[in-house]
């Protein structure tokens, strides 16, 4: 179910109780019974009743100090009161939970859910009963080797209900999908289709989009299906003008409004078009992740939050690193006119041989891709992150997903950051047998910090399997801790800012040697926390490779980025 914000939802965000269940055992316990002591001598190990109670959103790390570093189960539970009229159909829908999600109702289980940053619901029209209901959820974000991320990532693992969770009331038959955006290489068609769900699927359809005049008026077939196809005088969605659309999608039985742009998105030859004109992608990864509150972001403050700051470096683009982010920043970078990288949680250490990984990609691929097919904004699906060209499951994973995504839509951009890349002699050679299936070559590489230079940047030379696509220049950078400062005494020490800067001086000499440059990202806008970041004096537990310190100070590499934008 698409665009759940504009289906009148009822939210049940707000305090929910919670056991805390280190080893697990609440499954064993049957926590979703509820079980009460009936004798005085009776005794049941566990109660939502005095329980501490958990913010929803929100993660539960950052909500109590006992589970800062968590990694395993959270119980939740919130009671809700509920009268359904007849014909009537009742959702409950989670923006997204962190990882496993096992929902009960009323001490029935309704189902489960894999992945942490994708939305999903379930249909409770039957099993509501009128007075009090209760909802219990089993979270657990403990690691997976075949979970996708797998075991290792630099980021902080926040488990919880960690998106917005909402009861969604529809009719009967209702508009559950639709896509609406040009036609590929058209400015003015739109190429889509809508699709009903429920028992009165051949019904009469109109998209209406009041602004232009336009209402269009189709029908649909017995499986609820139907195309469409019309044009309209559309003013463009740019960067410089972020320009969407009120349309409204309308069924005999149901009716939803959206705002929608209108963009074209291209690749020919090694360059990037939008609209017709070779654009220079001005990009800034962002982990989800509020700063200031060390904190998962969910909210739309949290969204403006980080997105002005990528405004002010002078960005056009912000790669959404390494999973779906939450709606808001989303929709909040399309009305700022801020074009978005998307990307799936497959990064690094991924088991692409056990057969149940390719699933869960599929899987999180179409959860990712039906949330925001309408969000012009998103002109880039990266489908995995740093994986390496060394083993055939891994490709013929990778290639087979890059054609799902394909299928699924054919209007945005493919990418993958990989790792086949080596750094020789101030030469820079990159190969991957997945290129060949993609439409941007993504490279991340940290020359400067991970790796020396080995000459002068502006003399590095580039040997790349697919000179004539475009590559972009997906992370870069290094870690100073903001105000450790000294000046010209000590500029080449790491961990200095004066250091950070001198990488990003010399990288940005390196930039001018790459004939296909499409843009670049460094990693990344804030200071973040992560699990691996540990170095008592400058890390703390934060990767510090922001351009921002967790406290939105600039360090003296933000203003050599921000110098670099203006003049492109
Ligand atoms: C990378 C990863 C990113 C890390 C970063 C780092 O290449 O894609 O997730 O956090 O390097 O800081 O090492």
């Amino acid at each position: 179910m698409i665009n759940s914000q504009s289906r009148n939802p009822i939210s049940l965000n707000g305090e929910w109780n919670a056991i805390l269940d280190p080893t697990g055992i609440g499954e064993w316990r049957q926590i979703w019974l509820e079980k009460k002591p009936r004798l005085k001598t009776d005794f049941v190990e566990y109660s939502f009743e005095g329980s501490p109670r958990l913010k929803v959103p929100g993660d539960f790390n950052s909500q109590m100090p006992e589970l800062t570093y968590f990694e395993g189960v959270v119980w939740y539970k919130k009671e809700f009161s509920y009268s359904l009229k007849k014909n009537k159909r009742l959702f409950v829908h989670f923006g997204a939970v962190n990882y496993l999600a096992d929902i009960y109702l009323n001490g029935e289980k309704i189902g489960s859910h894999e992945g942490g940053f994708t939305p999903f619901q379930f249909e409770i029209t039957e099993k509501i009963k009128p007075g009090t209901n209760s909802l219990i959820v089993k979270v657990d974000n403990k690691r997976l080797k075949n979970g996708l991320p797998g075991l290792g990532y630099d980021w902080l693992n926040y488990g919880g209900i960690t998106r917005d969770v909402n009861l969604i009331e529809t009719g009967n038959t209702y508009i559950e999908d639709y896509s609406i955006q040009l036609r590929k290489g058209s400015r003015k068609e739109v190429l889509g289709w809508i699709k009903l769900n429920g028992i009165h699927r051949k019904q009469a359809l109109k998209v209406k989009i009041p602004e232009l005049g336009l209402v269009y008026s189709t029908k649909s077939d017995s499986m609820g299906m139907a195309k469409l196809r019309f044009s309209g005088a559309f003013k463009l969605w740019s960067v410089e003008n972020p320009k969407r659309y009120k349309v409204s999608v309308e069924c005999e039985t149901d009716s939803i409004n959206d705002e929608i742009g209108f963009r074209d998105i291209e690749v020919i030859g090694n360059k990037v078009f939008l609209n017709g004109k070779v654009v220079f992608l001005k990009g800034i990864n962002i982990h989800e992740e509020n700063p200031y509150k060390g904190a998962r972001a969910f909210s739309k403050e949290d969204a403006s939050l980080l997105l002005s700051q990528a405004k002010a470096l002078g960005c056009n683009l912000v790669r959404l690193a390494h999973y779906p982010h939450n709606e808001y920043m989303v929709s909040e970078a399309e009305k700022m006119g801020l074009m978005v990288w998307s990307e799936l949680p497959v990064y690094q250490h991924i088991e692409f041989s056990d057969t149940a990984v390719l699933s869960k990609m599929d899987l999180m691929l179409k959860e990712m891709i039906s949330r925001d097919r309408n969000r012009c904004s998103v002109i880039i699906w990266s489908l995995s992150n740093e994986t390496y060209d060394g083993t055939p499951n891994r490709t013929n994973a990778l290639a087979r997903l890059t054609k799902v995504c394909r299928s699924l839509d054919s209007t945005r951009l493919i990418t993958h950051v990989t790792n086949s890349q080596a750094y020789n002699n101030n030469s820079f050679k990159v190969w991957d047998s997945l290129y060949k299936y993609a439409d941007i070559i993504s490279v991340n590489e940290y020359i400067g910090w991970y790796i020396p230079w080995q000459g002068k940047p502006e003399n590095t030379t580039w040997n790349m399997a697919f000179p004539d696509k475009p590559l972009f220049i997906s992370e870069f950078g290094g870690e100073a801790l903001f105000g450790n400062r000294n000046g010209a005494a000590d500029e080449a020490a790491s961990w200095r800012e004066e250091y950070q800067q001198q990488i990003y001086t010399d990288q940005l000499k390196m930039f001018n040697t790459i004939p296909n440059l499409c843009g670049v990202s460094p990693w990344l806008l804030f200071d973040y926390r992560s699990l691996g970041r540990m170095h008592p004096v400058y890390q703390k537990g934060y990767n510090r490779k922001g351009l921002l310190s967790e406290k939105g100070e600039r360090k003296m590499a933000w203003y050599i980025m921000e110098q670099y934008y203006k003049s492109k």
